[in-house]
């Protein structure tokens, strides 16, 4: 379970200056170690890349960039956030659910509790954007191969529970569907407590178009893209594994990173 103080520690991204500073520190670091043997800097002139970086440097860089994500900026595995400056335009991939037209004034999310523990609801847009508003920004992995730096803002799927389905954390997975139930996906409740868990109503800082998943999206970094399904129509929560449109063809239930 997810502490108070964990909860309400911003998730925002870091500074540019400090991610800047991180990477100088590790690229430092590891400068000085390389410089410690004549032999090793001989061999490293020899394998230049493109760049001018020796490759066998820059593997040696990149692994500790792993490490320096996983033990700096993940005290919870966090998922590596980004400078907003390196957010771009993502593509626009999949459009299970996306048919109709949908306007946010007639939108409604509708809520089933856990165990009926309370009432279920039918919720406005305007009552979600009540919560606090949570942003960052993460690399959006798709299972075809390719991703993009993204600057989400929503809420936490974890404020959201437990403002409207108090108690609804204590059900094994969260199952999500688009309003026309086209699409569809099941998330384990850790990854749906997880604080960079969002139901997102902007992208790269403007309000999130139709094709993105307009009104309200889900964006759940340690997932591939195939669980970050777009224009939610309803949220059920329940012990029984919920349909996921992706694993009934094959692939992976919990998609994770
Ligand atoms: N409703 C809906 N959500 C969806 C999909 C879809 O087909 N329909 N495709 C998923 C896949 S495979 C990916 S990679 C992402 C792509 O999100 P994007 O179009 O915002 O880039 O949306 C996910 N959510
Ligand atoms: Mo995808």
């Amino acid at each position: 379970m997810i502490s108070k103080a964990e909860r309400e520690k911003p998730a925002n991204e870091i500074s540019e200056k400090e991610f800047k500073a991180r990477s100088r520190r590790s690229f430092l670091t590891l400068g000085l170690g390389a410089a410690g043997s004549y032999l090793g800097w001989r061999w490293l002139r020899t394998r230049m890349d493109e760049d001018g970086i020796p490759a066998s440097f820059r593997r040696v860089f990149e692994f500790n960039q792993a490490v320096t994500a996983r033990t700096l900026f993940s005290d919870k595995h966090l998922a590596p956030r980004f400078p907003s400056s390196a957010a771009q335009l993502i593509r626009m991939n999949g459009d299970y659910g996306l048919d109709d037209d949908v306007e946010v004034e007639t939108w409604r999310l509708q809520l089933t509790p856990y165990l009926n523990l309370s009432a279920q609801q039918s919720l406005r847009l305007a009552q979600i954007r009540q919560l606090p508003k949570t942003e960052h920004v993460t690399q959006f992995k798709c299972v075809e191969g390719w991703s993009t730096v993204v600057h989400w803002g929503g809420v936490r799927l974890s404020d959201f529970i437990w403002h409207f389905a108090p108690g609804s954390e204590k059900a094994r997975y969260v199952g999500l569907m688009t309003p026309d139930e086209e699409y569809y996906v099941g998330i384990d409740m850790p990854s749906a407590l997880h604080p960079q868990t969002l139901l997102c109503y902007e992208m790269n800082g403007a309000p999130l178009t139709g094709e993105h998943g307009a009104p309200l999206r889900l964006v759940i970094p340690v997932k591939y893209g195939i669980k970050n399904l777009k224009r939610i129509g309803s949220i059920t929560y329940t012990d029984q594994r919920p349909d996921d449109y992706w694993a009934e063809r094959g692939y992976d239930y919990y998609a994770a990173l």
